[in-house]
Order: C-alpha cells, then sequence, then structure tokens
C-alpha cells in the first residue's frame, strides 16, 4: 500500500533493516556462488559521493564523461587496444546486447544468426529475442570449451558473428579465442568475446604465469569485448562494460538524443538515463589498485581456487567436473540436489547448476569461509550416507 503518511527517517531504515536481515551478505563470507562481491571501500565512497551524475545526459556532467572516456581507454589498454569505443553499462547482459545489436545492424542480412558456444550466458536469449536474432548453438569439447570445427561447421549465409567466451558462467572455461580469431578473419565475420568475468582475472593470470590463450584485441578478428567492473573489478552494481574495436560498431548502435544539455548528442547504450557514479568507481578502483593491485587480487583468488579444488577431491564420492581454469571451482556429489538442499540450510549461498555446484572464489571468500564450507559439505554428505 503506498503510505498517506510518511514514517520517520529512522523508522523507515529499522524497518529496511528488519526486512534486509535475511539477506546473505558478502561481508560474512557465506556467499560462494556469486560472480559479485563486497565492493572496494573507495568504490563505495566514490559512488556516495557523485551519486547524482547521469551519464545519460553527458552535457550537464562534461567532466564525468570525460571520466568515462579515460576508463574506456584504460579498459581497452587492459584488453591490448590503444584506443577502444564503448561505454560503462549497466552489466554483462547489457553489454553482450550492445555487441549482438552492433553485429545485426552493420550486416544486411534478412534473417540473422548468431554463432554462439552451448556455454553462453543467458544474456545471449535475451539479446536475440530482441533483436530478432536467430541463435546457434555450437557444441562444446570434452574440456568444456567451444569445438572450433563445429562452430565452423554451422557458419551460414545468414552469419552475423561469433561469440566466444573467455571464462564461461559455469565453470569458468576460455574457449580457444585464438583459433575463433582465425575462422573469423578467415570468414570476414566480427567475434565477440564475453569477457565478463574473465576479463578481470585472464590480463593478470597470464602475467602470474597461468597458461591461458590470448582472449583479446591482441588478436585481430576480435571486434567486441564485454568487461565487467562489477564482477572481478570490485565495484558496486551496476557496472559493466563493452569496448569496440571501431567507432563503427559503435555509431551503428547510436540513435539521436537532439534536446539534451549537451546540443544534439548521440546514444547507444539501451539505458537512456545511467549512473555516472559507478563509472567514476571504476576509474577510481583502476587508478587506486593498477595493474599489480589487481594482480595480487587475482593471485590470491587463483591459489585459493586450486587450494580448494584439492580439498574437494579429497573427499570421497566428490568430483570435480574439470580442474579450475580462472577462479571459478564446480563439482558434483552423489545425490546432488539434497546435498545442495542440505548446504543452503546452513545457511551457504551457492549456486546450483544443473548437474553441479559452483563455487566463485571472489575477493571476499578467505580460506577459513571455504574450510568450513568443507566441513559442512562433509557432514552433509555424511548424513546422506
Ligand atoms: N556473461 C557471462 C559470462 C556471465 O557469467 C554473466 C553473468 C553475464 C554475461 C551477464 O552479466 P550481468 O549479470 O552483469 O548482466 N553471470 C553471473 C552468473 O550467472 C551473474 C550473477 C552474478 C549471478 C551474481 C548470480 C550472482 O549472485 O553467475
Amino acid at each position: 500500500m503506498f503510505p498517506r503518511k510518511g514514517a520517520s527517517e529512522r523508522e523507515v531504515l529499522e524497518e529496511l533493516e528488519k526486512k534486509t536481515s535475511q539477506d546473505l551478505t558478502f561481508d560474512s563470507g557465506r556467499i560462494l556462488g556469486s560472480m559479485c562481491t563486497q565492493p572496494h571501500p573507495l568504490a563505495i565512497e566514490v559512488v556516495r559521493r557523485y551519486i547524482d551524475r547521469n551519464l545519460g545526459d553527458p552535457g550537464l556532467h562534461v567532466g564525468s564523461r570525460k571520466i568515462e572516456e579515460e576508463v574506456i581507454e584504460m579498459l581497452s589498454n587492459l584488453l591490448g587496444l590503444e584506443k577502444g569505443y564503448g561505454h560503462v553499462v549497466s552489466g554483462g547482459t547489457e553489454a553482450n546486447i550492445l555487441a549482438v545489436r552492433a553485429f545485426r545492424n552493420l550486416s544486411d542480412v534478412e534473417k540473422p544468426e548468431l554463432i554462439i558456444p552451448e556455454s553462453a550466458h543467458f544474456s545471449f536469449l535475451k539479446a536475440g529475442e530482441m533483436l530478432g536474432v536467430r541463435l546457434v548453438r555450437a557444441r562444446l569439447k570434452e574440456d568444456y570449451s567451444v569445438d572450433v570445427k563445429d562452430v565452423e561447421n554451422r557458419i551460414s549465409e545468414d552469419t552475423i558473428g561469433i561469440v566466444g567466451i573467455a571464462g564461461t558462467t559455469g565453470l569458468g572455461v576460455v574457449d580457444d579465442i585464438p583459433s575463433l580469431s582465425d575462422l573469423a578473419l578467415d570468414y570476414g565475420l566480427p567475434l565477440h568475446v564475453d569477457a565478463a568475468f574473465g576479463g578481470f582475472v585472464i590480463p593478470f593470470a597470464k602475467e602470474l604465469g597461468y597458461d591461458l590463450p590470448d582472449f583479446d584485441f591482441r588478436l585481430r578478428g576480435v571486434m567486441s569485448v564485454t568487461i565487467d567492473p562489477h564482477k572481478m573489478g570490485m565495484v558496486p552494481i551496476p557496472a559493466g562494460g563493452i569496448i569496440f574495436r571501431e567507432k563503427k560498431f559503435l555509431e551503428a548502435i547510436s540513435v539521436p538524443a537532439p534536446y539534451l544539455a549537451g546540443g544534439k548528442v548521440w546514444q547507444a547504450t539501451i539505458t537512456g538515463t545511467r549512473p555516472g557514479a559507478n563509472t567514476l568507481a571504476v576509474w577510481a578502483m583502476i587508478k587506486h589498485l593498477g595493474f599489480e593491485g589487481y594482480r595480487e587480487i587475482v593471485k590470491t583468488a587463483m591459489e585459493l581456487s586450486r587450494w580448494f579444488a584439492g580439498e574437494l577431491k579429497r573427499i570421497p564420492g566428490v568430483y570435480l567436473i574439470r580442474e579450475p581454469v580462472l577462479n571459478i571451482v564446480s563439482f558434483g556429489t552423489p545425490n546432488l540436489e539434497e546435498v545442495e538442499e542440505k548446504l543452503k540450510e546452513r545457511g551457504w549461498g551457492i549456486s546450483a547448476h544443473r548437474g553441479y555446484i559452483r563455487i566463485v572464489i571472489m575477493p571476499h571468500v578467505r580460506r577459513e569461509h571455504l574450510e568450513e564450507f568443507l566441513r559442512d559439505l562433509r557432514s552433509a554428505l555424511l548424513e546422506k550416507g
């Protein structure tokens, strides 16, 4: 009911506190199945200070608009490109939709088709449905990366582009993007890389010596990359990222917004009014942590993932779906559904995929949380007996 009379600030806050007490929080260490994390204190402070900035009207917030350009430049550099074109958006979903939209608008086929791996995130379902693009799914190989031969077999006259994934949602697998890039170049098709999760992991993990393929603009076939600061970038939600190699992709999805404060401006994002504060927080985090700061965060997460995977393997009946590639560890157990239920009853925020439990070792996850989880997992399995 819409209240007739207002309540005091204190009453409102108290009621919210009560209602949200059911929520799991990241700082409790109980959330093990999410790609989000406790935002960095600096990022929270930046959002608090600049909460009123609207990048939908950049003529009003000229400084913030320039900061978004700097963010796009820094993200492009991280991804091996001197100058890229893009935006900080609401998340990986919007970023993926924008990429598909650009590919579709630049193609001239009547019945557009997009080739995606079977492991693709469901945001592509939304993109396909909204944009009238038929999704063609390519098979996975035994290691759960996309089968590049199968991708090739599915290319038709109606294909508008190919998608590869650098850090799949369920298993954190990195597709063979170099081969996909070669294929895309051979057929004159654009390749989009969904690095929503892996974008803030792979560059750092590579420098740490992990054996991972190139996945970004260093490969000439890659025309766009999704990279989300609100996942491993430690920025508050919403902060996704889309970067295009060339300006034409952005232009292909821009519409005129003629009456805004900046005169006639062009908007490529799906959202009109959009938070500047989060973009400023992305800028602040990159400046504050730098490459080395992120590398240390990734180092801890990767090492913890390998330790955790080793511990899981020591529990009878528990098996890994595959060895972890990034900081995601997915495993199966006997009577999986019951075990999942028991773990949730014990207060664990886990993500139950079809056929396995996914643990994402985000920055808020510490070894003691995982030790406690392993104890609960063991006892849940014993109870089953
Ligand atoms: N691409 C990939 C590879 C993803 O894993 C995701 C989200 C997206 C795109 C879409 O990103 P947005 O959700 O930012 O639009 N993957 C997460 C997942 O499904 C989303 C998520 C995050 C789910 C936190 C739960 C959660 O607690 O796991």
